[in-house]
């Protein structure tokens, strides 16, 4: 059966090995996964970590359309985490990838391998700026489905 497009949002984040090409890599390998498709892909911001001392952060954000169910696109993300060597030792620690989905339609999911929304990304400018970015360009109207607020609102003051 074929499955409705949905739009998600995932966040990329690295602070070990090349950042910048990593991300870029790592995009270019979820271009080709089917049942996805890329629909905007932010600038790459440079961030000051949030935890424990470690390397300043690459991040970004984009905005996809998926025919892959909240946990098949979870996996996918992280086969493309392994693929470039990440290695969990510390919560918060440096990592060469992270991709977290962030949104997935307007669903609420909350398992214990899965919340969906992400349970931080309100909180976390790393996350907002480069979303609020893609958002202003493809996605205006969409909203946090807990909070009911656009993403650009969660960045005021
Ligand atoms: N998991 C549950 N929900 C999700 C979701 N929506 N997306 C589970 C992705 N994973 C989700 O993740 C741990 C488990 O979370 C997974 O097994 C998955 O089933 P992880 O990637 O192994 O661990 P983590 O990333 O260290 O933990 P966490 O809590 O996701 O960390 P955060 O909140 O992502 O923070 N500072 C800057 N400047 N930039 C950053 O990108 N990132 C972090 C990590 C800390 N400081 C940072 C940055
Ligand atoms: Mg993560």
């Amino acid at each position: 059966m074929i499955q409705p497009r949905v739009k998600a949002a995932i966040a990329l984040g690295s602070n070990l090995g090349k950042s910048q090409q990593i991300l870029q890599r790592a995009l270019a390998q979820l271009s080709v996964v089917d049942g996805l498709v890329l629909k905007q892909i932010s600038s790459f911001y440079h961030t000051r970590p949030i935890g424990p001392p470690q390397p300043d952060y690459v991040n970004a954000c984009a905005l996809l359309e998926t025919q892959l169910s909240p946990l098949a696109l979870l996996h996918c993300l992280q086969t493309v985490e392994q693929a470039f060597d990440r290695l969990r030792v510390e919560r918060w620690g440096p990592r060469t990838l992270d991709l977290d989905l962030l949104l997935w339609g307007n669903q609420i999911i909350d398992q214990p391998d899965l919340q969906v929304p992400h349970p931080r990304m309100a909180e976390r400018g790393f996350v907002l700026v480069p979303l609020a970015e893609v958002f202003a360009e493809a996605a205006q109207d969409w909203r946090h489905p807990v909070l009911g607020v656009a993403i650009a609102d969660l960045l005021q003051p």
